[in-house]
């Protein structure tokens, strides 16, 4: 038999980890990108928190520099490409909105022209969002909501996802756009609200901390866990045809409610810790995201397989676990 080949953009991430992880369990030989960094020495740091860091091969390589694609692909010759790197912090996409555009935006687009040019029969793999949606036009938004993008980063994704569908048809390539609502972990980024808020009652509740202050607490969210998402990525490359999917839990949260559930979880009250820094706010909000994963289900047979309430005991755990010995992760 032989060993199917991958290639992940975004590998030291935390979809490109818990990706890895899956790639790695179906006996794929795992390559991904890696941007040059003066942290080299951390930056694998989630691969080494799921202990497979010296099992993936790491190529040196930029989604903004065209060329390293063309010679990273040349190299791997993937039977499955994975588009993940991004600038993927809504927040920070007001302040670099140009550098978000080049990275989200015409880094899919190179990496498509890439894969066109290198090795076209390559499935590939676009991490669309479900910000996209932005100012929502449906109650539960699917494959056929119409957009309404509300921040740069949002805009960005979605020339990345309109290129995606326009490779397909016009040059017939195996591209596929995975719509993916709000997924998270214990390898979360600590600026995004779910992790910050996981962090933030582990110090509380081990005595570093009083307070954790936020923005606006009334926005709802679909939050899955990163790991089955991450199966959903990997199912839509096995059809025989290329196609889009929303992959969503179906229900969706407050931040307020995120908080009560972890705070909660350790026996504190939100109420007496939470305070609102107006900081955190954004001059357009997303107000509210509820997914409809029927096609995905039905398609791929792909269903999100943990609770928000065991996510967020994961992850408080995590970070207790973390902080009680000091790790930087
Ligand atoms: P992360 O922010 O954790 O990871 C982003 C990855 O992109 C990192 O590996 C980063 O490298 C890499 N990267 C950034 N800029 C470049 C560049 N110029 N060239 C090469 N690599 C680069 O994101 P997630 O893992 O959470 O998300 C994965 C993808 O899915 C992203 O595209 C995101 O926008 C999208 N998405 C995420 C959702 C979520 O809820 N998590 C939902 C929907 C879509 P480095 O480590 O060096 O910073
Ligand atoms: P999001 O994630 O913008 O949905 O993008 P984030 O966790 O940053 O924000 C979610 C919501 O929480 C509100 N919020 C706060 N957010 C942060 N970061 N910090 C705070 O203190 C805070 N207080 C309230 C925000 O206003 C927002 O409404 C994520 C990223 O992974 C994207 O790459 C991905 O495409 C989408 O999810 C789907």
């Amino acid at each position: 038999m032989t060993i199917k080949r991958a290639l992940i953009t975004g590998i030291t991430g935390q979809d490109g980890a818990y990706l890895s992880q899956l790639l790695l369990s179906k006996g794929y030989e795992v390559h991904g990108l890696l941007r040059r960094s003066a942290s080299a020495d951390v930056i694998n740091s989630r691969l080494i928190w799921l202990g497979i860091a010296d099992e993936v091969i790491l190529h040196d390589g930029n989604l903004t520099d065209l060329s390293s694609l063309i010679r990273v692909l040349g190299e791997v010759r993937p039977d499955e490409v994975y588009n993940l790197a991004a600038q993927s912090f809504v927040k920070s996409s007001w302040q670099q909105p140009l550098l978000t555009g080049s990275v989200t935006a015409l880094g899919a687009g190179n990496m498509l022209e890439a894969v066109r040019l290198v090795c076209a029969d390559a499935r590939f793999y676009q991490a669309s969002s479900s910000e996209m949606y932005g100012l929502i036009q449906e109650p539960r938004q699917s494959e056929t909501t119409p957009f309404y993008p509300r921040s740069p980063y949002a805009v960005a994704k979605l020339y990345a996802h309109w290129m995606t569908v326009n490779y397909r048809e016009s040059f017939n390539l195996y591209a596929s756009s995975g719509i993916l609502f709000n997924h998270e972990s214990p390898l979360r980024g600590i600026e995004f609200v779910t992790r910050k808020i996981t962090d933030g009652v582990a110090r509380i509740k081990l005595g570093l901390r009083q307070e954790l202050a936020l923005g606006n607490l009334d926005v709802k969210r679909d939050w899955g866990h990163a790991r089955d998402y991450v199966k959903a990525m990997w199912l839509m490359l096995q059809p025989d045809r290329p196609d889009d999917y929303v992959v969503a839990t179906g229900r969706t949260v407050s931040v307020r409610q995120f908080c009560e559930l972890a705070f909660g979880h350790v026996g504190l009250k939100m109420e007496d810790h939470v305070v609102i820094d107006p900081r955190y706010l954004r001059p357009a909000e997303v107000e509210v995201l509820l997914g409809n994963p029927a096609k995905a289900q039905e398609a791929l047979g792909w269903v999100a397989e943990t609770s928000l309430e065991q996510l967020v005991a994961e992850m408080v755990e995590a970070d207790l676990a973390r902080l009680k010995r000091h790790s930087h992760l």
